[in-house]
């Protein structure tokens, strides 16, 4: 593992193929503050551009905390313009790993709180420690959540117990959480990140265009009607097409023997 961005509040290492983003500010349960989420922008950059990195993980330093939260003291005292501006940063951020063309697994060891669960939820997968918890705090503190989870929670775990958990604050437990749909897997905490490159490794060991379309595919189709939506994967798969990993992978099987993806 390469530390290859080391800002104040986040790291990025990279190993082979993958990209691991670490929230660094374990002493606020790796809150985010604005500083906190234009370092994430400048990584996003870093790995978007980096053709070698085909998966990402986003993970909080410690084993305490994934993210907390939005930074509260930093918050309290914005007027209504900065208060704007700080949603409209965060909102890109998170849109920008959503979209990304890589898919981002989320490992979260602990507490996944506010802005902590609605970044969780902007990535593709979700691991969880079996000591992480969830919850949308932002009713009990006067505000709504404004990190896109009154739109992601509804669509992970659907309208009813998005509205229960947003309404009521609760905190839910790892399982509570898998139970409903909130996250993919719950695993030890000794055994997370390993857990989370395991999958990481399965996922860059596929075509990593294909990979890509698929998350594209899925995040632009669940968003429109069925009859769209199936345009939109004929696309995608029409695309795949163009890639010397389609050929390649066609012919390893029918030469039976194992591919070697170039990622072109
Ligand atoms: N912000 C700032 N500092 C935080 C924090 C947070 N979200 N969460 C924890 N910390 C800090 C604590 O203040 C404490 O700092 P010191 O006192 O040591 O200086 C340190 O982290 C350790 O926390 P505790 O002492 O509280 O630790 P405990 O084990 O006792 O409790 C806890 C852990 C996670 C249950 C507790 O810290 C907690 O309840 N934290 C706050 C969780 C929370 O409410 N999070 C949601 C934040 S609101 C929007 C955009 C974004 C948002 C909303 C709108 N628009 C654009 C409209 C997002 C909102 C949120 O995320």
């Amino acid at each position: 593992m390469q530390v290859d961005v080391e800002l104040k509040n986040v790291i990025l290492e990279t190993e082979g193929n993958l990209a691991t983003i670490i929230i660094n500010r374990p002493k606020a349960l790796n809150a985010l503050n604005s500083d906190t989420l234009r370092e994430l922008d400048i990584v996003i950059d870093s790995i978007e551009n980096n053709s070698e990195i085909y998966c990402v993980i986003v993970t909080g330093a410690g084993q305490k905390a994934f993210v907390a939260g939005a930074d509260i003291a930093e918050m309290k005292d914005l007027n209504s313009t900065e208060a704007e501006e700080f949603g409209l940063l965060g909102n890109k951020v998170f849109r920008r790993l959503e979209t990304l063309e890589k898919p981002v697994i989320a490992a979260i060891p602990g507490f996944a709180l506010g802005g902590g669960c609605e970044l969780a939820m902007a990535c593709d997968i979700r691991i969880a420690s079996e000591k992480a918890r969830f919850a949308q705090p932002e009713a009990g503190l006067g505000i709504t959540p404004g990190f896109g989870g009154t739109q992601r929670l509804p669509r992970l775990v659907g309208a009813g117990k998005a509205k229960e958990l947003i309404y009521t604050c609760a905190m839910v437990n790892a399982e509570e959480a898998l139970r409903i749909g909130l996250v993919n897997k719950v695993v030890p905490v000794e055994s997370l990140m390993d857990e989370a490159k395991k999958m990481a490794s399965s996922i860059i060991a596929n075509a990593p265009i294909a990979v890509k379309l698929c998350k594209d595919a899925i995040n632009r189709g669940t968003q429109v009607d069925m009859d769209l939506a199936i345009k939109v994967e004929a696309e995608d798969f029409g695309k795949c097409f163009d890639s010397e990993d389609q050929l390649e992978g066609m012919t390893a099987f029918l030469e039976k023997r194992s591919k070697n993806f170039q990622n072109r």
